[in-house]
């Protein structure tokens, strides 16, 4: 019996060891921002900024073996197929000029509720240091939208 107990334990720490990991979480952006062409009174940021924001954000080395980094954000009135018909593409994401996501809601006004999106960034798109995100609506500013709370994820 004893011997058996000692086996198990040996197995449990292993697991443990092998569920061992690391996260890590960059906030990019906290402030709640409204791209799009029409006023909104009721919103939070009732007037919009214009068709795209830009912002600069500083990514330290991440250790080698990352192939992605989740880039969270959470949206609000992201407009669905029904209210797109007319242009085939929604909201962009783009990460040092480079597409990383696009973003199509629910119904005409994504329901009037925040709603978090997730994209897989292949690590290779950022650089060690300094990087751009931009956010755009369609340049007839058809889908007025806000966002807040961009973050990148990582675990390793
Ligand atoms: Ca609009
Ligand atoms: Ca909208």
């Amino acid at each position: 019996m004893k011997k058996i107990a000692v086996i198990t334990c040996s197995i449990f720490i292993c697991l443990l060891v092998t569920k061992m990991s690391w996260s890590a979480s960059l906030i990019i952006e906290e402030d709640t921002h409204h791209l799009g062409n029409n006023t909104m009174p009721d919103w939070d940021v009732p007037v919009p900024e214009g068709y795209v924001w830009v912002k600069d954000f500083f990514l330290p080395t991440l250790p080698g073996g990352i192939s992605y980094i989740v880039l969270r954000l959470d949206t609000f009135h992201v407009n669905g197929w029904e209210c797109i018909s007319f242009r085939p593409y929604g909201d962009k994401i783009y990460i040092n000029g480079i597409l990383v996501g696009d973003m199509i809601g629910y119904g005409c006004g994504g329901n009037d509720a925040w709603r978090f999106y997730n994209f897989n960034v292949e690590s290779h798109i950022f650089h060690d240091g300094w990087n751009t995100i931009r956010i755009e609506v369609p340049d007839d500013g058809s889908d007025d939208i806000m966002f807040r709370d961009i973050k990148l994820m990582v675990n390793w």
